[in-house]
């Protein structure tokens, strides 16, 4: 493949912007290699500043679950942004928003609607501190809940990819205040409780985790989750920026059949646009500023040309769902396809699946948390990641991430990866 408009891109952007990203996961950085430029994308396919064209596996972290430049949401931007694109003031569409939301999941009488994932899990961890008046927090290791200072211990995604144990500028104070456990191990959780009792605000975690690759919650670790956040009135915060909308029309409160206290959501919700939420029972998100006391505030928040976007997306999802029925038989036959390849190969490997999330682990260990994702071959992925790109399948640039698929893919699209990952095999 010729990259040469992205070297020298990549050369130029790091002449203005730090490490010429402005997201690290998009650096490469852990595979190595000039990240891709892109110029466009429709479908299931982005085309690089080459020319290239890559079927896609990231659909931008999630957001693009029914594929790229869908018409519906392309359509109902343009006719928004002729309206004006922001007016700091209170709209219908806002309010036709988070009605419609609260139709499509569980346990959310009120929902506020912020500009990032990060945005929408700081403002749940401060609403959760504020009502319990409780300071500390419970994350697991390996999962990643944004950028928000309280979170970047011991995360998931950029954090893990790149072995930053502690982040600079992160203060001992506010880490101290954030305590970790393995995830799936509700043992360890229960010890911390016992240890900090009275303490904990909240216990967040992403239900299906996506920031280690995708780790499935073992069964009964939710319910033990659920009863101790009851027994000990921990607030209990489902972190579904990326299971929302993408594994039920629910989210994976529909999915896994747990009820959380609060849900916050991303990427899905804003159709590629920047749209984050929080929400939760009336008991709660009644605390949350005009109401009380817990402040939260933002210029963009509500912003009509994000809403008219995550509106039209989320229309699409409730009004059609067998697109997740769609979704889930495409990504069982990508699975099924990867195994019997992968599985001829004669080298360890764990394929985690559910729903439209998957992940490949060259372990020969089941990948269950953090500590195990890590410890499969992961100089493996490198290769393996290369390979499937200049076979023309983009997948995301880290052995710490999930796979999204998007409804867009064919099953021509699916063989494709799948005789990418056997050509690729002598390569690894
Ligand atoms: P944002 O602030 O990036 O919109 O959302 C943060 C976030 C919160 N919770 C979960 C479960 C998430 O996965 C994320 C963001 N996910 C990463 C991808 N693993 C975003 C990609 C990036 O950092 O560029």
């Amino acid at each position: 493949m010729n990259t040469s408009k992205s070297v020298e891109l990549f050369e130029r952007a790091q002449k203005s912007i730090p490490g010429g990203v402005n997201s690290p996961v998009r650096a490469f950085k852990s595979v190595g290699g000039t990240p891709l430029f892109m110029q466009k994308a429709k479908g299931a396919y982005l085309y690089d500043a080459d020319g290239n064209q890559y079927i896609d596996y990231i659909a931008s972290w999630g957001p693009m679950i029914l594929g790229h430049a869908y018409e519906p949401v392309v359509k109902a931007i343009q006719e928004k942004a002729l309206g004006s694109t922001s007016f700091g003031a209170p709209t219908e569409l806002e309010i036709e928003m988070a009605e419609l939301i609260i139709s499509m999941v569980p346990n959310v009488d009120l929902i506020r609607m912020v500009s990032s994932g990060t945005e929408a899990c700081m403002s749940a961890i401060r609403l959760a501190r504020g009502y319990t008046g409780r300071n500390k927090i419970i994350k697991f290791e390996g999962h990643y809940h944004g950028h928000a200072d309280s979170f970047l211990v011991k995360a998931g995604s950029g954090v893990a990819t790149f072995n930053i144990q502690t982040v600079p500028g992160v203060t001992a104070g506010v880490a101290n205040d954030t305590l970790t456990a393995a995830y799936n191990d509700l043992n360890a959780v229960k010890k911390l409780v016992a240890e900090h009792k009275g303490e904990i605000a909240a216990i967040i975690v992403e239900p299906v985790a996506g920031n280690m690759g995708c780790i499935l919650p073992k069964p009964g670790f939710h319910e033990g989750l659920r009863k101790l956040c009851d027994e000990e009135a921990i607030i209990f915060i489902f972190d579904e920026v990326m299971t929302g909308f993408r594994l039920a029309p629910g989210g994976a409160q529909e999915r896994l059949g747990i009820k959380a206290d609060m849900v916050t959501y991303g990427k899905v919700i804003g159709g590629g646009m920047p749209v984050g939420a929080f929400g939760g029972k009336k008991e709660f998100m009644q605390h949350i500023a005009p109401l009380g006391n817990v402040y939260q505030a933002g210029t963009l928040s509500g912003n009509p040309i994000a809403m008219i976007a995550g509106y039209t997306m989320l229309t699409e999802l409730k009004n059609n769902p067998s697109i997740y029925k769609d979704l889930e038989e495409k990504t069982i036959y990508l699975r099924d396809g990867l195994n019997e390849v992968l599985k001829t190969w004669g080298q360890p490997f764990v394929i985690n699946q559910l729903g439209s999330m998957i992940s490949i682990h060259f372990s020969d260990h089941p990948v269950v948390d953090f500590a195990s994702a890590a410890s499969a071959n992961n100089e493996r992925f490198k290769k393996y990641f290369h390979a499937m790109l200049n076979r023309g399948v983009y997948l995301p640039p880290s052995a710490f991430e999930s796979w999204f698929l998007n409804n867009a893919l064919t099953k021509e699209d699916l063989d494709k990866t799948i005789q990418a990952t056997k050509e690729s095999l002598q390569e690894l």
